[in-house]
This record gives structure tokens, sequence and C-alpha cells, in this order.
């Protein structure tokens, strides 16, 4: 049973440079995402990613008074993601239903089950973006039980000082910052 799991937040076409709803320099943590993917995967952790999936009509838009460019439209090209992941890797799709919300991958999802059902203490997380779905899937991994683990140089924000705050918070209440 991997003791860990490596969550992938939200690495999605949308979230990068040129996307509809684009975190600046989101591309440059890439090759960094690979390679934990990879370092992760060769230890035999669990490997999840997780992914906005809004139907075309999702409160979160703009045309619906919320506060998003329409982005991450199911089975669209802005909603691929832009990491190499393994086969089995595990796929949680978020924010699925038009009248809901969800920015953390354990919101509305199997996710705490799937990590539990396979023996998962800890967890490592990285992604887009810092302040807002990372953070989200950060602390409700804490409320479910896990140690939880950021992993700094493969996370990025959309603001800066909405960053650093986001860090801070997340250190505050636990959440170990790291790089390897
Ligand atoms: C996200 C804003 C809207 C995220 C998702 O992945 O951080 N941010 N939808
Ligand atoms: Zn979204």
């Amino acid at each position: 049973m991997p003791e860990e799991a490596l969550i992938v937040v939200d690495m999605q076409r949308d979230f990068m440079p040129g996307g509809a709803l684009p975190v600046p320099e989101g591309d440059k943590i890439i090759p960094k995402v690979n390679e934990y993917i990879r370092k992760f995967k060769e230890k035999g952790a669990l490997i999840v990613a997780t992914r906005d999936w809004h139907p075309e009509n999702h409160i979160s838009f703009r045309e619906r008074g919320g506060p998003w460019p329409r982005h991450c439209v199911q089975n669209t090209p802005g909603a691929e993601f832009v990491v190499d992941l393994p086969e089995d890797a595990v796929i949680i799709s978020k924010a699925t239903e038009p009248d809901k919300e969800a920015y953390s991958g354990f919101e509305g999802t199997d996710l705490a089950k799937i990590l539990r059902g396979n023996g998962v203490k800890r967890v490592y997380i990285c992604g887009v973006a810092t302040e807002y779905c990372v953070r989200a899937t950060a602390l409700d991994a804490l409320k479910h039980g896990f140690e939880v683990y950021l992993l700094r140089d493969a996370v990025k924000g959309i603001k800066p000082e909405d960053e650093e705050r986001a860090l801070e918070e997340m250190k505050s209440r636990g959440i170990k910052i790291v790089q390897f």
C-alpha cells in the first residue's frame, strides 16, 4: 500500500499563458511537476490529478455573474492536462455541477475515500493556482486527517501577494512547505 500520494492540482491548458484563465508563468512549473510525477511514481506513490471540469453554464463564469471568464469546460482543449501523467493516475474531476463552485479536489468528489482506500497517510501537493485550488485542496486534506506537504517549487499563484498570504496561512495551519 502506498503511504504517500502526489496530488497534482489543475495543471490544465486554460490555466497556462494563452489560456482562458492564465496563471502568470504557470507554464514555468511544468518541468518541475513532471519531475515530481516521475519521482513519486518511481517510489510507488499514488499519483492523483485533479481537474477543473465545468459544464458550459457554470456558476463561476462571468456570464452567470461569477468572478471568472469561461474556462476548463468539460471535453474542450482548454480542459486538457499539460503534464505527463502515468496511465494509472487517479483523475478527479471537480466543480462539475452547473450551480456549485468547488476549488478543493475533495469537495463533491471521492478523493478522501480513494486516498484512504489506498492506505495513503501523507499527501504532497503541487499545481495551480496556489491561493485558490491548491490552498483549498491542501486545507481540506488536513481536515481529512492527512499529513500535508506543499511542493514550493511546483506551485504558482495568480497574484504574488495573494500567493504569499496563502502560503503563510497553510504553514500556520501545519502544512509543511518543502521541495526536493
Ligand atoms: C481555479 C479559479 C477558478 C484553480 C479554478 O484551479 O485554482 N481558480 N477555477
Ligand atoms: Zn474553475
